[in-house]
């Protein structure tokens, strides 16, 4: 395997990093261990483009894992940041952006009447769970395999992303006691789901899902699935909560729940409402929501909860993607760049799924619609392909199970360059 041998200023890092860091990262999917091989170290991007301490420059097909739905270092993320700084970095203390950015949330999301913000998806997803919980007096959750809603105890149980990317679905750590709490069916599997509504209705409190799964590569909800989740928790009084982290203000201006006309009762939200600083949201309903601490018996807490800056950079980013219909613009570049590569793996074994500006290339046929078919794929395969890609000057995402991302910064005529560089790669295989 000839993996992308990173230049000698990444290297050096990457030996430093090793001994201080565990496994030499903040995240393990940023490890390479999908993929093989060493990760560069980045010095700067801009726009759909990433630069590493050695200067070699690629196409950015990560994005950040989503916040950078502008690319990278868009000025007006920049000038918000610059503009707010000086005033202050953190107060804790209630600050106007605060109050502008819940109702910029509320707006552009109907089903949320209420929103705390926290400082990332995991925070917000494990304070949703505490809610439904407190909220129900129910413990059970509901999970699908292969859906990642950060590193919450109660769902690292078949969980996707860097846990399934390591081969650790279920984390050490997890007190059984915790994890036995928690029930995982098959994604796209209503069987599955009515057996366990059947065996633990009473005690279930909620079910969470991503609506589109986006951490085991990106397969879609069948016809008529999410209406069928929802159904069967309005009929058994638990909690529907849709984790849109990854799908929130990016599928659409209202996510995907917008996209399906699904009303969920809670929705966990993060990413690109930072703007790229750290953030996370969770809200629905007020009646569910004035549960949470002052006002109800459910505790939940931030130092950095609706940090200005943060704050600043996401309202930013929504703005301009509201001014710009940044939505419209994805739509188009993603349906350039899916016919581009629909072409260039005619005929072969991999499957391609496209929504909006997410996507993912699977090295397996199709049809892939929950956790078992993606990890049909032949992940040697892709990391041949990510190697190869990389080295051509194009970054995808370091596992076969996680999503690559669009930006409004990508331009047809990068996405079209790319998208010969991955026909003549796809040619080989
Ligand atoms: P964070 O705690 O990483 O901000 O968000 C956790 C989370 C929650 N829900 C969904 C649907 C998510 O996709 C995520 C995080 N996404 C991964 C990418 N697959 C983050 C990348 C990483 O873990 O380094």
């Amino acid at each position: 395997m000839s993996f992308y041998q990173p230049a000698p200023h990444s290297h050096s890092l990457w030996e430093r990093a090793l001994l201080r860091i565990p496994g030499g990262v903040n995240s393990p999917v940023r490890a390479f261990r999908g993929v093989g091989g060493e990760p560069f170290f980045v010095n700067k991007a801009s726009g759909c483009t990433i630069t590493d301490v050695d200067g070699s420059e690629c196409i950015d097909f990560v994005g950040t894992w989503g916040p950078a739905i502008l690319g990278h270092a868009p000025q007006v993320v920049i000038d918000a940041v610059r503009e707010t700084v000086p005033r202050g970095s953190s107060f804790g203390i209630p600050n106007p952006l605060e109050v502008e950015m819940a109702e910029t949330i509320c707006r552009m999301v109907p089903s949320i009447e209420k929103v705390r913000m926290t400082n990332s998806g995991t925070e917000a997803v494990m304070s949703a769970i505490r809610l439904a919980r407190g909220y129900t007096g129910r413990e059970r959750i509901v999970k699908f395999e292969g859906c990642y809603h950060g590193h919450v105890d109660s769902l690292l149980v078949k969980a996707g992303s860097g846990a399934l990317t390591l081969g650790q679905p279920d984390s050490a750590g997890i007190p059984t006691s915790l994890a036995a709490l928690t029930s995982t069916i098959p994604f796209n599997n209503l069987e599955a789901l009515h057996s366990a509504f059947k065996e633990h209705g009473p005690q279930i409190a909620a079910v969470i899902l991503e609506p589109v799964p986006a951490n085991a590569g990106l397969y879609l909800p069948g016809p008529g699935f999410l209406e069928e989740v929802k159904t069967l928790c309005r009929e058994h009084d638990a909690l529907l909560i849709f984790d849109e982290v990854m799908t929130g203000f990016r599928l659409a201006p209202g996510g995907a729940q917008e996209v399906y006309g699904i009303t969920p009762d809670l929705t966990t939200l993060g990413k690109i409402i930072g703007g790229g600083l750290p953030v996370g949201a969770f809200g629905g309903k007020a009646e569910i929501m004035d549960q949470l601490a002052p006002l109800g018996p459910v505790y939940q807490a931030g130092t950095l909860s609706g940090n200005p800056l943060a704050l600043a950079a996401g309202l930013a980013q929504l703005r301009e993607m509201e001014r710009i219909n940044g939505w419209q613009l994805l739509e188009n570049l993603g349906t350039q760049f899916e016919e581009s590569i629909r072409h260039a793996i005619k005929g072969k074994p991999l499957t391609f799924h496209r929504i909006g500006s997410m996507f993912c290339l699977y090295f397996c046929e199709g049809p892939v619609r929950n956790l078992d078919d993606a990890k049909r794929s032949d992940s040697a395969a892709f990391a041949r392909y990510f190697h190869r890609a990389l080295k051509q000057g194009l970054y995808f995402a370091p596992s076969q199970y996680e999503a690559g991302f669009l930006s409004t910064a990508h331009t047809p005529e990068a996405l079209e360059r790319a998208s010969m560089i991955v026909s003549k790669i796809l040619a080989e295989f």
